[in-house]
């Protein structure tokens, strides 16, 4: 077969639904592969940030690879701020990426879409990347990006094939899917975990986005209970344990939450799939000495990176939680270790914080929750309302919110969005955007409509680049250049793609909301805003 036919093989035997695509010369016999093709839908989206912002929001709902399908040179630039986003995400997503003819490569001779050392432009943001020179090699190749991303961290990863080679013929040989078995802890850093668990007195836990790409929430949730321990997350984390829980205390963002007044009482923290970043370590949330760390996560190399462990747990979260869940039910565990009453403290705290400093923003983002159901999906872009969900909006299931982790890549979450919403069409998704981002992709109003991907997307209109506004009115005495912009009209905008445009008053979001939720087309609904105070220009 051709090597763009065992493209397209490879794929479905590995169990992929959707790809994501803009064609283009080098890359015409996969797409002729798709003739007729059923078991592989072909998504043909406007820009290729598209391909790979969509394949992130597929896998990250879904828990499966998400992938898309370029052109070389210009085309894998386009999907570079995905692909860092997926990486800092932790997303397994796949980038095929087209090449130059096999002849050609590495002459820098002016040959079309030709970019010397493509890889080295993708190696920044894979985990790993290989070109393939021969049909034969397709499906390995392919296989083992899928096992690369099913094994320790997922991250994103590339294949990238020349002209001639997807369009020559091979015999060609495929693999099945595989299950990998996730990574056990070893039990002698168990042993010292638990000890240290079972003995401290006001034991905390803070859990971030690998106890959700592990599927370990039910573990999270057993450890919680059996410790007695509160757990806080990060905003990749939320939902890893439902934030009604007596123990959760929410989102940590930025030193604030309500984890802010357990933090200087906890002595022993765990830390579960979290990079226990500078983000975490503000004022406010802070780890100090003598306080301990135990860290478990997938990818020892960020174990004790920004405070020292005590003990590292080096596994899949879900199985290192279960090995601690197993182990602590073995022991007598002192009870109420934090009362209900302390907890719900700190939670009151919070929210009299929250409705302080930002009542607008409060009062919208309860909106938004009284108006989704428990598995609604919400995408916090890279907007004031998305700042704020982290701390306000309780997320009450895994994989129902969405962010753009440390990257906070203005434009990612439109498109995303529409990558989550096919992973989970009879859901509701919501997209939290800006007048500012949701122009980077907005063109995806067509893909919505072509396919009835039936997205709901807020855009909040404060004519401005806000929070760089806002920081120009908070750090730069109200000197304001160059962050003011100039709009359409966004539900006419979205009414001219064909899709529905609605525009309401932030106080009357709700009722757009319950609108929008009947109406089973892509929705784009209007709240105009002024610029607000974003959580990280407020002092600790
Ligand atoms: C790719 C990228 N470019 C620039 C920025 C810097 N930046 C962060 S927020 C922001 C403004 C966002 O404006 P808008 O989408 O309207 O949301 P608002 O802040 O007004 O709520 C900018 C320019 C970024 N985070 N990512
Ligand atoms: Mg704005």
């Amino acid at each position: 077969m051709t090597g763009g036919e065992a493209v397209v093989e490879s794929l479905k035997r590995e169990g992929v639904e959707y790809l994501f695509s803009i064609p283009g010369v080098q890359i015409m016999a996969v797409f002729d592969a798709l003739y007729g093709e059923k078991d592989l839908r072909l998504i043909t989206v406007r820009h290729e940030q598209s391909t790979i912002y969509m394949a992130d929001g597929y896998s990250r709902v879904k828990g499966r690879p998400g992938v898309g399908l370029v052109v070389p040179g210009p085309g894998v630039q386009n999907t570079l701020a995905a692909m860092g986003t997926a990486y800092a995400c932790s997303s397994p997503v796949l980038l095929l990426a087209g090449q130059v003819e096999s002849m050609d490569l590495g002459k820098d001779g002016g040959v079309l879409h030709e970019v010397n050392d493509q890889l080295d432009m993708v190696r920044p943001v894979t985990k790993w990347c290989r070109r393939v020179m021969r049909g034969e090699e397709i499906p390995g190749a392919i296989h083992e990006a899928m096992g690369q991303m099913n094994t320790g961290r997922p991250r994103p990863t590339e294949v990238e094939i020349p002209w001639d080679t997807l369009r020559n013929s091979a015999e060609v040989e495929f693999f099945s899917r595989e299950a990998i078995p996730p990574a056990e802890p070893d039990p002698e850093s168990i042993r010292r975990a638990v000890e240290l668990l079972v003995k401290a007195q006001k034991p905390l836990i803070w859990a971030g986005g690998g106890a959700i790409l592990s599927d370990g929430s039910a573990e999270l949730r057993d450890l919680a209970e059996a410790l007695g321990a509160p757990v806080v997350t990060t905003p990749e984390g939320k939902g890893a344990i439902s934030e009604d829980h007596l123990l959760s205390l929410g989102g940590g963002y930025y030193g604030f939450g309500a984890i802010r007044w357990a933090m200087p009482q906890a002595d022993v923290v765990l830390a579960v799939g979290t990079r226990f970043t500078w983000q975490q370590q503000r004022p406010g949330t802070a780890l100090k000495p003598p306080q301990k760390l135990i860290h478990l996560d997938a990818d020892p190399s960020v174990i004790g990176k920004n405070y020292p462990a005590e003990v590292a747990i080096v596994a899949d979260a879900q199985a290192g939680l279960r090995a601690l869940v197993e182990a602590v039910r073995k022991e007598k565990v002192a009870k109420e270790r934090w009362l209900t009453s302390e907890l719900d403290q700190f939670r009151q705290n919070h929210q009299n914080w929250l409705q302080e400093k930002a009542p607008l923003q409060y009062d919208i983002i309860k909106t938004l929750r009284k108006e989704l159901a428990d598995d609604a999906i919400l995408v916090a872009g890279v907007t004031n309302i998305g700042y704020w969900a982290n701390l306000a909006y309780a997320a009450r299931r895994p994989r129902t919110y969405i962010t753009s982790s440390y990257f906070a890549t203005l434009g990612y979450s439109f498109p995303t969005a529409l990558g989550v919403k096919l992973a989970a069409p009879d859901r509701p998704v919501v997209c939290v955007v800006g007048d500012g981002g949701f122009l980077y992709a907005c063109a995806e109003l067509a893909t919505a409509v072509k396919y009835g991907i039936n997205l709901i997307t807020i855009v909040f209109n404060d004519q401005a680049f806000g929070s760089t506004k806002s920081d120009q009115l908070v750090n730069f005495r109200g000197r304001i250049v160059g962050t003011e912009i100039n709009n359409p009209d966004f539900s006419k905008l979205a009414e001219l793609f064909g899709a529905k445009g609605l525009k309401a008053k932030p106080e009357q979001l709700g009722k757009a909301l319950d609108e929008a939720l009947e109406a089973q087309r892509p929705v784009v609904i209007e709240v105009p805003l002024p610029t607000l105070i974003a959580p990280f220009q407020i002092p600790p």
